[in-house]
């Protein structure tokens, strides 16, 4: 350890997520000296922040968890296959007291500036509560998802309802029985709170921009049985998620969509569809990758969105008009068949904007008024960038990552960025995150930053920074994949299309979880590739 001062740490991590505690975990195991922080009064990161009706994962929870420890993987019970906000949180609580991490966190604090200290080598970490700390190693786990995104709609001030975003919500229950309900955003949120909403409300409005493919998630119970076998059968299980491109369990046929015969794909679909979920994307291996094959299976996916509504006009809004994927897929419980309730109304945004708020509700365009007595919403994320620079990051020179960033995302393998020495994102942009699993994502980037910084030790270094020339050559590698794939033919969170000013590029990387878990690897092989170390 460095230093001896108390304010003093080797390493400074942001974030109590999926991704934080690991990381603690990991480097207070090894003995290092750790300050952490988030600005939540506890752990849980996304968890903790989205608790509206309906919240779950869109990945089965048997992979949407760690795999690092085997007795907790052995011992943990999910009580469904899709788990719901509370238990997700109730999990990441259970790790948190069961390798004893909360004592290294500084709760209810948020980082406030971070500036690299050329001549001591060190970062200088401000926090909110007026503490400053010096730190060798930064590691930023904030999360993809989690600086909300609050449009700007006109007169919003006036309204005299009640308002509530998805990602901030209440923790105490909100009841809409015998409400008028606006709901504004139709992304997994709003598809998984809509439902929900219209059980209590006596009236809701959804207000769609743009329609988006839901799979049906058929969740259910797990049986003692199930979950028996799956704790048997993990590193199986791990396996599979490794290799498929989408990071489910699933190791689906490997002839593309447009190769398989019309029989054959019926079969494939139907089977899918069945067992829901992202399976459907992982239906043939080159939905991502082949616009034709891709448009057989989205075409297929629409007629049975259409059984599921009853009003044909109302399905025609309800129909999404790009590849099946390219904005991420919702996974859904009731959410077309909401549409069919009498105490439902669709408003398609496409037919007139949103004009303004007034006092009593909504006003659109073309005048029509709705009376709302609470607002909804779930209008998404600033997603990848906005936890980076929700507040100022310096490096070498004084170099804000700000300005770094203003067009686009430069960074190497999508964990550190030339100029910012021994700092690392888990997750950031350029890491396949957020289009894989996202925990199995997060454990590979968090075991990448524990063995480089290991390595350092080990060897005597002091510091480790990306290269420029390699950072460059990954930056448009990550691009040109991106460019391979549905993902760049819609605006969508993954391209930064949804925020206005946001440069509009491609953040995570499209080539597949095991392509990047296998170039990450070689880069360590190699001597840390692209990489200068320093004493
Ligand atoms: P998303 O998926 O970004 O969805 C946000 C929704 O809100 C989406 O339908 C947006 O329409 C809509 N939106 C955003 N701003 C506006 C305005 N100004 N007016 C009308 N509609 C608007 O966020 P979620 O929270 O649902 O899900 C985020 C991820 O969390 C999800 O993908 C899962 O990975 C978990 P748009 O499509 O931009 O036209």
């Amino acid at each position: 350890s460095p230093s001896n001062n108390a304010s003093a740490c080797d390493v400074v991590v942001v974030g109590a997520g999926f991704a934080g505690l690991y990381q603690v975990h990991r480097l207070t195991k090894a003995g290092y000296k750790v300050r952490a922080f988030d600005k939540a009064p506890g752990v849980g990161g996304t968890w903790y922040w989205n608790r509206y009706p309906g919240a779950r994962c869109d990945i089965e929870s048997l992979t949407y968890s760690y795999s690092f420890d085997s007795d907790l993987q052995r011992e943990w019970k999910w009580p469904q296959r899709y788990a719901e906000q509370p238990d997700i949180l109730r999990y990441i609580e259970h790790v948190a007291d069961r390798f004893d991490l909360r004592k290294h966190y500084s709760f209810g604090t948020s980082v406030e500036s971070a500036v690299f200290d050329e001549s001591a080598g060190r970062w200088k970490i401000r926090t909110s509560s007026g503490e400053e700390v010096s730190t060798q190693f930064f590691v930023m786990a904030t999360g993809c998802l989690s600086k909300p995104l609050e449009p700007k709609f006109k007169g919003l001030e006036q309204f005299k309802g009640e308002r509530y975003f998805t990602s901030r919500w209440p923790h105490e229950k909100v009841s809409f029985t015998g409400k008028r309900v606006g709901v504004i955003g139709t992304g997994s949120s709003s598809i998984q709170a809509s439902p929900l909403i219209a059980k209590e409300a006596e009236k809701m409005f959804v207000f769609q921009r743009t329609p988006q493919f839901a799979i049906p998630a058929w969740n259910r119970a797990m049986s003692d049985e199930e979950m028996r076998s799956a704790q048997e059968n993990y590193d199986e299980i791990r396996r599979l998620v490794r290799q498929s491109e989408v990071g489910i369990a699933y190791e689906g046929p490997t002839i593309g969509a447009k190769q398989a015969d019309a029989e054959a794909l019926e079969k494939q679909l139907d089977f899918a569809w069945k067992r829901g979920g992202y399976l459907m994307l992982a239906s043939y291996p080159d939905l991502v990758t082949d616009l034709e094959s891709n448009e057989i299976v989205s075409n297929w996916v629409k007629n049975k969105i259409r059984e599921r509504i009853k009003d044909p006009k109302t399905a025609d809004k309800l129909m999404p008009q790009y590849p099946m994927g390219a904005k991420r897929l919702c996974v859904d419980t009731n959410y077309f068949e909401t549409f069919n309730r009498d105490n439902v109304t669709l408003v398609d945004l496409r037919e007139s904007g949103i004009e303004s708020f007034t006092a009593k509700g909504i006003r659109m365009e073309d005048g029509t008024e709705y009376e709302l007595d609470a607002v909804v919403f779930a209008t998404g994320f600033d997603a990848m960038t906005g936890a980076l620079l929700a507040f100022d990051i310096k490096g070498r020179k004084g170099q804000s990552l700000r300005d770094k960033w203003q067009e686009g995302t430069k960074n190497y393998l999508g964990v550190t960025v030339s100029g910012f020495p021994n700092m690392f994102m888990i997750t950031g942009p350029g890491s396949p995150s957020v289009l894989y699993n996202m925990v199995s994502s997060i454990e590979q980037n968090v075991d990448f930053v524990f063995d480089t910084i290991e390595h350092l030790r080990k060897n005597g270094y002091a510091s480790i920074e990306a290269q420029e020339r390699e950072e460059n050559a990954w930056t448009k590698y990550v691009v040109w994949i991106s460019k391979q794939t549905i993902y760049t033919k819609v605006k969508s969170w993954y391209t930064g299309g949804n925020v206005a000013g946001k440069p509009v590029g491609f953040m995570p990387y499209a080539g597949g979880g095991l392509t990047y878990f296998e170039y990450v690897r070689q880069v360590v092989e190699d001597g840390y590739r692209g990489f200068s170390l320093s004493a």
